[in-house]
């Protein structure tokens, strides 16, 4: 199993318990999770806090930490002899516990007995770790009261990461590269979706790696999460995979990259991926500590009205569009979110607690209400930053039906876009103390190099 030193997980804990001066914090891991019955699972992927805090990816463990008593202790079974017979020799749990700096290792039958009623704990989101909770508290289902200080404690610990962090994420990222160019170069008309879906798997498998979240890869790149990989690429469509992977120390990369399925980009094509590059580009250029995230969003969004006007597809002052949400009809998503041991970072800690902050509140906007990180970017968040522009017909026949935005929308020219699909591209960007950083080697981005490598140029 590979961990950090045994420091960085003892200071790790050691700022939380400067963070929150006094009190009793459970930290619970994850279970095996049945997928049709007990013994044949899902990958057992552990819990991202848990991680953090005490690196060891077994199931089945709990950690107690009491600041009060300056006792730290983790709950699991030691293998036995039939365990052994199942899965082979294991490092036993007290020398990994030692690892991670931590002495005590106790039954998890003992942590009833050494949890007082006014613990803390993050908000549960597996079942079987809710009803622990519940049994152990005991409290009802329904009663479960996660503790806010410890929750934005953690966050704010975990929002800032570690050049050790980095280093891992952008391991991730470079996988996750090779991933990207492996899935263009298996792109042709004729050939079908899982064909390409196929390589992003293989290259990701030759590299040890994991995903961190399900791969979307789809010429209907208008359907935001698209998971169905059955279709026949044609010459004339584009694809568009968003796909990443987590590293062996469970740190993900999240890219997105659309190509042309014919390997050259139409008139058409380019006119909307130019003004997403543009938005990718803008956008990144302007990434620094202090910066509201949310004020990135909105120019994103200039930029893209700026481009459809030009293109003709909308009309009137930009500024009034922007204000009005245009830009939700073509981009109904956020301009990015935090990454690190999650894809979407400590999204079970509650979106608002993460990506807002007391005076910043989360609009009702489409497009905008989906931002995930608003608040002000600070030195060591990693960030994504994943512009795009979608034609939906069923979104677009809605509000012109509806008359929506029917002042600035030119509907009419809107139709011949119908089977255009979606354009996003998506890098990794950390922020530094004098601006940011795009995470891994370059991957194919620009019209010419997305065009070179489909050529198997590089
Ligand atoms: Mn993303």
């Amino acid at each position: 199993m590979k961990l950090f030193s045994t420091e960085t997980y003892i200071n790790r804990r050691n700022a939380l318990k400067n963070a929150l001066g006094s009190g009793q914090i459970l930290i619970l891991g994850n279970n095996e999770s049945p997928m049709n019955y007990t013994d044949n699972t899902y990958r057992f992927r552990q819990d991202s806090n848990f991680l953090y805090f005490f690196g060891i990816s077994l199931p089945g463990l709990a950690a107690l930490i009491d600041i009060d008593k300056n006792e730290e202790i983790i709950f699991g079974h030691e293998y036995t002899i039939d365990d052994i017979i199942w899965i082979g020799r294991q490092e036993p749990l007290h020398v990994l516990a030692n690892k991670v700096g931590v002495a005590t290792v106790l039954e998890p039958e003992k942590l009833a007995t050494k949890i007082s009623p006014a613990v803390m704990y993050l908000p549960p989101y597996r079942h079987d770790n809710k009803i622990l909770l519940s049994n152990l508290l005991p409290i009802s289902l329904d009663q479960l009261a996660p503790s806010e200080s410890l929750t934005k404690a953690v966050i704010n610990l975990r929002m800032h990461k570690a050049p050790e962090e980095i280093a891992e994420m952008e391991k991730a990222v470079n996988i996750t590269r090779e991933m990207h160019l492996a899935a263009m170069r298996a792109t042709k008309g004729g050939k079908y979706e899982y064909e390409a879906v196929a390589k992003i798997l293989e290259t990701m498998h030759r590299h040890h790696a994991e995903l961190s979240y399900p791969v979307i890869f789809s010429v209907n790149g208008q359907t935001l999460h698209n998971h169905y990989h059955g279709n026949r690429m044609e010459a004339g469509q584009l694809a568009l995979n968003d796909s990443g992977c987590e590293t062996d120390m469970c740190y993900a990369g999240d890219i997105t990259r659309t190509f042309p399925v014919s390997g050259k980009f139409s008139e058409t094509q380019k006119e909307i991926y130019t003004a997403v590059l543009d938005m990718l580009e803008s956008s990144t250029a302007l990434l620094k500590p202090g910066l509201m995230y949310r004020d990135v969003h909105i120019n994103a969004n200039r930029i893209l009205l700026g481009h459809l006007k030009n293109i003709g597809l909308v009309h009137g002052d930009t500024e009034e569009m922007l204000a009005a949400g245009v830009g939700g009809l073509f981009m109904p998503h956020g301009l990015g979110h935090n990454i690190g041991l999650d894809v979407h970072d400590m999204e079970d800690l509650g979106e608002n607690l993460v990506g807002y902050r007391e005076g910043l509140a989360r609009s009702t906007q489409l497009g905008l209400r989906s931002l995930r990180m608003a608040r002000e970017l600070e030195t060591g968040n990693v960030i994504t930053v994943e512009p795009g522009c979608y034609f939906i017909p069923e979104l677009i026949e809605k509000y012109k039906a509806e008359g929506i935005f029917k002042e600035y929308v030119n509907y009419a020219q809107l139709e011949a876009y119908y089977d255009f699909g979606g354009v996003r591209i998506e890098d990794n960007v950390l922020i530094t103390d004098t601006g940011h950083r795009v995470l891994g080697e370059r991957i194919a981005k620009t019209i010419a190099e997305v065009e070179a490598v489909m050529a198997g140029g590089f």
